[in-house]
């Protein structure tokens, strides 16, 4: 029996697609793997429903954690309300939602595959950064999730959008908060890693002097193959080499891509059809 290895773009509580892709590719948990570009709840209809079944995916799971992770995790400590856009109640009433949060803090930022050569992230990876210093950055975000007695304070103030660049002498909750913006929500930036944030759209939106994450010329991480999320406007399209966008917008009614990576080989599931 041959390991495949898949990955899959932002459910934001779709599970439907997800079920409909895996049956298609005859996706088998023993034997192979999925990796999830993170935001699994939020915006979508089936938020509990999708983050119970990657939770039971077990050990044939590997997410990274959104933005929108990040917020579950956020109102379910009662640092933060909720929107009203949000629909993340039925995570916050449900009998196990202690073991889905639970596990949700175990999750990492960033996942490298070094025998494969496969890093993903949710939002990007910051162009003054190699891929070593990435993770290195990303597991002092991660700590502070798992560890009890940091966990609030970060989640207090990982939210705002200053610093706007990576700084080696920044501090405390400064710095874990642009770690996490660049893991978790950047789109645009300069290449010295100087975010925008505002900009959502296309890349014919950028601000002037800048460009999409992936695009600089200087990147680090270059040359590495890359997945990513987060990006609905790219629907899919980057044409920078080895680097892949997978939000392809299943909660806005477009389309859910599932991608093997043994081959390249994507497949589509039109949220549209399902209903979405
Ligand atoms: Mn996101």
């Amino acid at each position: 029996m041959l390991m495949t290895l898949y990955a899959v773009g932002d459910l934001q509580g779709c599970l439907d697609p997800l079920k409909n892709l895996l049956e298609q590719v005859d996706f088998n948990p023993s034997r192979d793997t999925l990796w999830l570009t993170g935001d699994l709840v939020n915006r979508g209809s089936q938020s509990l429903e999708t983050l119970r079944f990657v939770h039971d995916l077990g050990s044939s799971a590997v997410c990274v954690l959104g933005n929108h992770d990040l917020h579950l995790l956020a109102v379910a400590f009662d640092i933060e309300r909720m929107k009203k856009s949000d629909t993340l109640e039925s995570i916050l009433a449900a009998p196990d939602r202690e073991d889905l949060i639970d596990w949700l803090r175990q999750q990492e930022l960033i996942h490298h595959d070094s025998a494969r050569d496969i890093t993903m992230v949710h939002a990007g990876i910051p162009p003054q950064w190699s891929i070593p210093k990435a993770l290195k950055r990303a597991a002092e975000v991660e700590s502070a999730l798992r560890d009890d007695a940091s966990l609030l304070p970060y989640l207090n103030g990982m939210y705002g959008n200053q610093p706007v660049k990576w700084n080696k002498a920044l501090v405390g909750i400064e710095r874990l908060r642009i770690i996490t913006n660049y893991f978790t929500r950047m789109r645009f930036c300069q290449a010295d890693g100087t975010l925008d944030l505002v900009a959502k759209e296309g890349i014919d939106t950028a601000p002037e002097g800048f460009t999409p994450w992936f695009s600089h010329p200087n990147r680090k991480s270059r040359g590495h193959r890359l997945l990513f999320g987060h990006w609905a406007a790219l629907e899919g399209h980057c044409d920078e080499p080895d680097v892949y966008a997978l939000d392809t917008g299943c909660v806005w009614g477009n389309a859910l891509t599932l991608m093997n990576l043994d081959n390249n080989e994507t497949l589509r599931c039109d949220c549209k059809e399902l209903g979405k």
